[in-house]
């Protein structure tokens, strides 16, 4: 396969033992380049994952992995002594020079980690059962970090989820209208600015501070083959100083509906109640014991207002030229942004329900 990097010379960085044997571009998601590298490691083949990170993305690359080296330790030490201890946190393989990523030739910043094996993400939620299993996955993760030792982790994207600053960015996009994409999404563009009230609730609410994922999609939590348990949380490039809310808002953006991200026919796309209901159960089960009262008014709320932002900013990059998010096709981040919006009214008629619902448990 020709692939855009030499993933061999890229291995030897790393302190890994045997043979290479191949490589190969993986998963699906939308910022870095994710490759599964394969060694003959005494006969048998051991595998991992590379990843270039993307440094337009990060402009901070090396506090981003100071930020992944602490938090996968402290995970690891949790999770020490259980019988399948390396399929429950990220481990880091260090380089030769015992850093936690390497810079090759090209100035690349690549990372590796053992590979989770007879375990997978999925890009669409398919039962109430997964979105159970992702919530629980998603509120232990915070939990087990509710203890990590200072200092504060770096913040790699700053106001990544600060929704009026997003609000803002779309805002100076449709006025720019650079690459004169502004007449393909009125309706889009009608739709958010419609809806300015929603961005700063959670900022007011003066919610604590807490570790968070922040880029809790469904696709980022790997699920058991053989038990379908949540068995590691995946992708921790923008775990910082943020909102419980924020993580449980964008479960419900991407796990209660069992449309893509990026499905054109929009009659699929809609928040289905059972799925809301077992990330409730799911996520309570794990973070009620260190949630306070305010966090938990919230919760409901915090899906449309996440799902929201998301949609604010596939439209952004949209007016832009689709400079953040990787596209495939014409018109995929204002598809994307179709499916946001979309699932913000289909939210927006079920909300007194899933308040309901939540004040329940
Ligand atoms: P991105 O930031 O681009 O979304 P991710 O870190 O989520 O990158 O990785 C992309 C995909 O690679 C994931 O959805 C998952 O399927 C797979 N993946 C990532 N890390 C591992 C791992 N340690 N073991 C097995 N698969 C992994
Ligand atoms: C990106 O890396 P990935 O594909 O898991 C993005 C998230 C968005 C998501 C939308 C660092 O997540 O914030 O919610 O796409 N990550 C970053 O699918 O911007
Ligand atoms: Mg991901």
């Amino acid at each position: 396969m020709n692939l855009k990097h030499d993933l061999r010379a890229v291995a030897r960085l790393f302190q890994i033992y045997g043979d290479f044997w191949g490589a190969e571009p993986y998963g699906s998601g939308h910022i870095n380049d994710t490759y599964r590298v394969a060694f003959n490691q005494g006969g048998s083949r051991v595998r991992y994952i590379f990843q270039r990170i993307n440094a337009g993305v990060f402009k901070t690359p090396a506090a981003l992995m100071e930020n992944v080296r602490r938090v996968t330790a402290h995970l690891g030490e949790k999770s020490a002594g259980q019988p399948d201890r390396s399929r429950r946190a990220l481990t880091l393989i260090p380089t030769r020079d015992h850093q936690p990523f390497a810079l090759d030739e090209r100035r690349n910043y690549w990372r590796a980690y053992v590979f989770i094996e007879e375990a997978r993400t999925y890009d669409a939620v398919e039962s109430p059962g997964q979105a159970f299993e992702a919530a629980k996955a998603f509120g232990r993760f915070q939990k087990l970090l509710t203890d990590l030792p200072g200092p504060r982790l770096h913040d790699t994207i700053p106001d990544f989820h600060h929704t009026p600053r997003r609000f803002a960015a779309l805002e100076k996009a449709v006025q720019a209208d650079a690459v004169n994409r502004a007449r393909l999404a009125a309706a889009e563009i009608e739709f958010a600015l419609g809806r300015r009230s929603l961005c700063g609730v959670l900022l007011d609410a003066r919610l604590p501070e807490r570790v968070t994922h922040n880029d809790t999609k469904f696709n980022n939590v790997m699920l058991d083959d053989a038990t379908g348990e949540g068995i590691c949380v995946i992708d921790l490039d923008t775990v910082m100083p943020g909102l419980a809310l924020y993580d449980f808002g964008d479960m419900v953006r991407t796990a209660t509906s069992p449309a893509r991200e990026d499905e054109r026919d929009l009659s699929k796309v809609a928040l289905q109640f059972p799925m809301f209901e077992a990330l409730a159960r799911g996520y309570l089960e794990s973070a009620a014991d260190f949630l306070s009262p305010a966090e938990k008014r919230w919760l409901a709320f915090s899906g449309k207002l996440i799902t929201f932002e998301i949609g604010l900013r596939f439209l952004t990059d949209f007016l832009t030229g689709d400079a953040y998010f990787k596209v495939r096709r014409e018109n995929h981040n204002l598809d994307r942004c179709r499916t946001q919006f979309r699932l913000v009214e289909s939210i927006e008629r079920q909300e007194e329900r899933m308040q309901q619902l939540v004040e329940s448990i």
